[in-house]
């Protein structure tokens, strides 16, 4: 017999001993409108906030896609009910998450989702629309005014395409009806990631009209520092899943037993207790952010490029190899522990702690995955780091080698001569610059760095930088990626 599809008439009927909703759904209300209702939101904030709805039953979630409708599509006929499995070396531990009450595909439901974010019932409007959601200039933080997008939603302000757009369009209309605005919660991996959105926010509305840019000032935006490692869900995951809840979910979510949340507490407009449920709340972030950045995500996009590039699909394999981890290890150690400053905090274990999880054998996380949209990426994993580095005339052996990795990548060839699937919004203008440049390492180098949206206008002519970089290219075209992660890590 196949298993039924999980939905809320089915949750009675899982298999024993799986988590449910502790709470009466039909009581939840919304509080939080969510844009971007991907893998990451649902597999963090949306775990927090469904442990929070037994007692706040008045902050339960809508969810929007800007782009795609699939998790609409997948969610609608599961009453926005999902599972979420955890993976360990012990196995997979599901469990079923009902906070996100309904799914919103703003293509076709645009109206209907302004006028939910314009309704004094939301408080909240939390984010995850990835890097390139912000369309702004990754070097700089500004708002990009040429973006296709936001050209088009100066244009037609009230049937916005873009994150900032629909922001300002949903405060515009608080405005008009005297509804005091939502707070702005942006969960992606940004450095002051509130203070990157009220950027560009602000910016938007004062391009519209320069009142409403001026009332859009007193709008809050904390920052946030979120972290859980969420690999795509692959078919093999969902057969998993349906097997131990007994239901079949076409949306299941696979990740880590680690989750961390910390946020800077200014919601003037009210908040669910989420110090209850495990966050931390505090009064400046941006250590935190610059912390998990540097180490994680640095660690991350080097072993993504690097090791795609060595023929590893996994950051498990990767960190299979003694040479990949001696070079992560010193990465973080050498290079981007000192750094940070973070009284307190113990760094050393932090480091050990994210070695670990890189290890999680059951975590199916795809180097292809994390290589995905590099150009907004590298500026804060990787070039911030430089950047303070070089300052203070310290070496950037690793750290370049992590940015040399990523110039070898976007070339779009694999050291066996098959083709990379390369993603990223600059993808076509980086493949044309590194289609010039062949293998001659100086010219890729140039070519590259001369886009100053990715290196701003000071490394690319960076002596050390430019010598660097342009050696491990070198290397990297002549010996690959495993003997030059072997020599760089010493
Ligand atoms: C990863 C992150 O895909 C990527 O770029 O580095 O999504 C990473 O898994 C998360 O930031 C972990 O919190």
């Amino acid at each position: 017999m196949t298993n039924p599809r999980l939905s809320p008439t089915t949750l009675g009927s899982l298999k024993a001993g799986i988590g449910v909703p502790n709470y009466d759904r039909a009581k939840v209300t919304p509080g939080i409108v969510h844009l971007g209702i991907g893998a990451f939101h649902r597999a963090h904030m949306a775990v927090y906030v469904d442990n929070l709805l037994a007692d706040y039953p008045s902050w339960g979630i809508v969810g929007a896609s800007l782009r795609r409708p699939d998790t609409k599509d997948a969610l609608e006929p599961q009453g926005g009910l999902y599972t979420i499995a955890v993976r360990d070396a012990a196995g997979t531990h599901p469990r079923v998450i009902g906070s996100i009450l309904s799914v919103m595909d703003a293509n076709t439901q645009r109206e209907e989702l302004l006028a939910l974010m314009a309704s004094p019932d939301i408080r909240i409007v939390s984010l995850t629309v990835t890097e390139k959601g912000y369309c702004h200039d990754p070097a700089t933080g500004e708002l990009d005014q040429k973006h296709p997008d936001i050209v088009h939603d100066l244009a037609n302000p009230s049937a916005p395409k873009s994150a900032p757009g629909m922001l300002v369009e949903a405060l515009a209309r608080r405005k008009a009806a005297g509804v005091t605005p939502f707070t702005v919660m942006s969960c992606d991996n940004l450095p002051s990631n509130g203070e990157t959105a009220k950027r560009i926010v602000t910016r938007f509305a004062a391009l519209r009209d320069a009142d409403l840019g001026t009332w859009v000032e007193a709008v809050a935006f904390p920052s946030t520092m979120v972290d859980r490692i969420v690999p795509s869900t692959t078919d093999a995951d969902r057969t998993e899943v349906a097997d131990l809840i007994g239901a079949e979910d076409a949306w299941p979510i696979m990740t880590e037993p680690f989750t961390q949340w910390v946020i800077e507490d200014h919601f003037p407009a009210g908040r669910p207790a989420f110090e209850q449920v495990g966050a931390q709340l505090v009064k400046d972030v941006e250590p935190f952010e610059l912390m998990k950045l540097r180490m994680l995500n640095g660690s991350h996009s080097t072993m993504a490029y690097l090791g795609y590039l060595g023929g590893y699909q996994y950051i498990a394999e990767v960190m299979g190899d003694p040479a990949y981890v001696k070079l992560i290890h010193g990465l973080m150690t050498e290079e981007a522990m000192p750094t940070l400053d973070m009284p307190g905090t113990d760094l050393g274990a932090y480091r050990d702690q994210l070695l670990e999880r890189f290890r999680n054998p059951a975590l199916k996380h795809r180097t292809w995955q994390i290589a995905m949209d590099g150009s907004q990426k590298l500026p804060q994993r990787l070039l911030g780091t430089i950047r303070d580095r070089l300052k203070a005339g310290q070496p950037i052996t690793r750290l370049a080698l992590g940015v040399a990795a990523w110039m070898r990548y976007v070339t779009g060839v694999a050291e066996d001569g098959s083709e990379i699937d390369v993603r990223d919004p600059h993808a076509l203008k980086m493949m044309a610059i590194s289609a010039d440049a062949g293998d001659d390492a100086e010219a890729l180098y140039d070519g590259l760095s001369a886009l100053t949206e990715i290196f701003g206008t000071d490394l690319a002519g960076n002596a050390i930088f430019r010598e660097t970089v342009i050696g491990h290219l070198e290397s990297l075209f002549e010996e690959g990626a495993k003997a030059t992660a072997e020599t760089v890590a010493g």
